[in-house]
């Protein structure tokens, strides 16, 4: 008889969305959206309406496997678990011995969300004395730039967007990657609302609004700022808001606004000046004005102080005093769950170096400090992912760099594994969520055995600490314990009776820490326009890495409705869907290169060439080319992905990648 299970999307995905698995015979048959989750409301997206394709896929990683080919060439012989246990602990005992525990690096990103599984390597590497990786491929400038302005004032409650006048998507593509918030914005829309979306070029999210309003790359501060020169000029500030509720905005007025004229700030944002004033003045008019600003425009040198200069908007014009009306970058729900006993930062027998996991290239290249001399990579596909794809290439390859990738699948990566471990799917073992698209989060079970001999992240890692000869009962504890522990620890964010419903797996509703005496929780407990701390103390107008940069192009490497980054790409026809690794590009554009729809072309820079199939679309802006996805390799016209052009620089703010950042030449390729 088939049954039906809660589960929770483990995806990289602002929603965590709740799902009804239906399983027969210890098989997924199929998923669909949980009516009852207050996010998903039974809506689910396209990637997880077949998620038992992914899971029941005959691609999927089922023994472990030990290399026998080249580098790359994934070539691998299946091996029993205690081999491949053994192979690891004796080699990284050695290093240790010979080279010291920073020789060894673990690199894990966003395969799970999952609290428990995703953590799960931190307490095993902190007491194996290993680099430690700086998790900030994402958007960590978001926060910085928030943080910058807004201190720890908590996020608003997102779905207040309904009760807008007027709904931004300012550099989200909600139609692919928040589809609730889509839903939200669409049902303002019909409430009255007006929907513009601001983005570099005509994404799906555009189709489906008022207004679209296409901005040079990274210039997205110029326009908020010469919008707020428009706002202040024409004196539509809501003075009483500003006197009682900021700090700073006389200074930002008197030094930096004088300079930031539409007419001045036109050719940064690549905006014309009565668009820029026409956008201001109904900006401000609008009684509660909302903006959802997404991660796109933050990964840019300029992008930390890109989101601090758009986030004064609402200061500006006292949009917080509405219902509906503010800013929403995503929420921050750490506090619900305080990680310190499942990371165990106590493990750590001296404090060890840390490498940016947007400079895995260097780190594997450059060798400064202790060489790193192996590579212990989970739920994360960074041969594919991470910034100037050739450099990661060129370490994966190095024949004394031993690499064991812990994967579902076959990916880039574990294509230069020395040791490949089978991963479960999120399906296949327990864990405890929370959204960063809002307050919510549950805990479920798992709903199927382990596919083949696939082991959770938490459970290599007991067999890693037993291999190591580690007799912490830390280790021997189960994930299903880790969970009720942390459900267990009591914080303020939920009541004894959210915390029962936790534990029979219901999503619940968190609520996020306020103090009733200060509704900024800043220093100044304004909003701090002005902040000392900060080394730019007032927002101003930053330049983007790319202005430095001698090729014509300015690259996007956007995303597709159809995948999560590099996940999805199993599902045959998720990928048909997007049919080939394209570069689009506008008609002039292509006229000036010779180029024609269709033909397979190379676009390069300084970091690589890569070959794209050329789809002359009128959604591009003339100076902009725009690639979506991130293709396995085995999928490509040529042998690299989009990756190989973008760099490792880092954001001004939060150490972020700033993979939008980045320019360069397309010329045709010989087939
Ligand atoms: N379908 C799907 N969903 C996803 C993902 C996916 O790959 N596919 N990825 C997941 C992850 S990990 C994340 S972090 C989120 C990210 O989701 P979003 O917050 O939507 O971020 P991005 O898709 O990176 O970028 C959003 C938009 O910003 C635009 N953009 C780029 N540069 C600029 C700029 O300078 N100014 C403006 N105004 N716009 C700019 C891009 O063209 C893109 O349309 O999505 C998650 N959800
Ligand atoms: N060009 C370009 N590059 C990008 C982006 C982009 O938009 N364009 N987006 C960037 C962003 S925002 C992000 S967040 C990163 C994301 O980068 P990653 O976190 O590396 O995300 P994925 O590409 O989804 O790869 C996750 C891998 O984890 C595996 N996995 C899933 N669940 C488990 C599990 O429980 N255990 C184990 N061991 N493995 C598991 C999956 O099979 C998958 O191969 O990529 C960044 N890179
Ligand atoms: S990827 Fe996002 S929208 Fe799709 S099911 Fe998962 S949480 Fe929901
Ligand atoms: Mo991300």
């Amino acid at each position: 008889m088939p049954e039906t299970i809660r589960s929770v999307c483990p995806y990289d995905c602002p929603d965590a969305c709740g799902l009804l698995v239906t399983v027969e015979n210890d098989r997924t048959i199929s998923v669909s959206g949980d009516p009852d989750h207050p996010v998903t409301r039974g809506l689910l997206c396209s990637k997880m309406n077949h998620y038992e394709q992914t899971v029941h896929s005959p691609r999927r990683l089922t023994t472990p496997l030990r290399r026998i080919g080249n580098k790359g060439s994934g070539e691998f012989e299946p091996i029993s678990w205690d081999l491949a246990i053994t192979l690891i602990c004796t080699r990284w005992q050695e290093l240790i011995t010979t080279h010291g525990g920073e020789t060894i690096l673990p690199y894990s990103y966003a395969g799970t969300m999952g609290l428990v599984q995703r953590n799960a390597g931190h307490a095993f590497f902190h007491k194996l004395g290993a680099s430690r990786l700086e998790r900030t491929i994402c958007s960590p400038a978001k926060d910085a730039g928030w943080r910058a302005l807004m201190g720890d004032t908590p996020a608003m409650e997102p779905a207040e967007a309904e009760q807008s006048d007027l709904v931004i998507l300012w550099g989200i593509n909600a139609a692919a990657t928040s589809i609730h918030a889509m839903r939200d914005a669409q049902a303002a829309r019909r409430n009255g609302a007006r929907l513009w979306a601001i983005d570099t070029y005509h994404t799906p999210t555009c189709d489906a609004v008022d207004e679209v309003f296409l901005v040079r790359p990274g210039g997205d501060g110029a326009l908020a700022l010469a919008m707020l020169h428009v706002i202040e000029r024409e004196g539509l500030l809501d003075r009483q808001f500003i006197s009682a509720d900021v700090r700073g905005f006389e200074e930002l007025t008197a030094q930096v606004l004088v300079d930031c004229s539409p007419a001045q700030m036109s050719e940064i944002c690549g905006l014309p000046v009565e668009v820029i004033e026409r956008m201001a003045r109904e900006y401000a008019r609008a009684e509660a004005p909302f903006i959802r600003l997404g991660s796109g425009l933050t990964r840019y040198g300029n992008g930390a102080m890109t989101v601090r200069t758009i986030s004064c908007l609402p200061a500006a014009v006292g949009a917080w005093t509405q219902p509906g009306g503010g800013i929403f970058i995503g929420t921050s729900t750490g506090g619900a769950f305080p990680l310190q006993k499942t990371i165990r930062e106590d493990f750590m027998a001296k404090e060890t170096r840390i490498v940016s996991m947007n400079q895995l290239g260097a780190a594997l290249t450059e060798l400064t400090g202790p060489a790193i001399r192996s590579l212990y990579v989970y739920h994360s596909n960074p041969a594919a992912i991470a910034p100037d794809q050739n450099a990661v290439i060129r370490g994966l390859e190095r024949e004394d760099l031993f690499t064991v990738v812990h994967e579902r699948f076959l990916t880039d990566t574990a294509r230069y594994a020395d040791v490949v471990l089978p991963a479960t799917t999120s399906l296949e073992h327990p864990d405890l969520y929370r959204c960063y698209g809002s307050y919510h989060a549950q805990r479920c079970n798992a709903a199927i055995s382990p596919v083949g001999e696939a082991k959770s992240n938490w459970d290599v890692f007991s067999l890693l600490a037993a291999g190591m000869g580690w007799d912490e009962p830390f280790f021997r504890m189960s994930a299903d314990e880790r969970i009720e522990q942390l459900i267990a620890e009591e914080t303020p964010w939920r009541s004894a009776a959210i915390t029962e419903q936790l534990r029979r797996g219901e999503p619940i509703t968190l609520t996020p820490l306020t103090d009733p005496k200060r509704k900024w929780l800043t220093p100044s407990a304004k909003i701090e326009i002005l902040n000392v701390r900060e080394a730019e103390p007032l927002p101003r107008p930053l330049p983007t890495h790319a202005e430095q940069d001698g090729f014509p192009l300015r690259l996007q490497p956007a995303v597709t409705p159809f995948a999560l980054n590099s996940s999805f790409y199993e599902q045959d026809e998720l990928r048909s869907k997007q049919h080939c690794m394209e570069l689009m590009m506008n008609v002039t554009d292509a006229e000036a290169r010779g180029l024609t729809d269709g033909q397979v072309v190379t676009a390069c820079n300084d970091r690589g060439a890569v070959r794209f199939t050329l789809r002359i679309s009128e959604r591009i802006p003339v100076g902009t080319v725009v690639t979506e996805g991130v293709w396995w390799r085995e999928f490509t016209a040529g042998d690299r992905g989009v990756n190989a052009l973008t760099s490792q620089r880092l954001t001004d703010g939060g150490r972020g990648s700033t993979l939008y950042d980045v320019t360069v030449e397309v010329r045709g390729a010989e087939r």
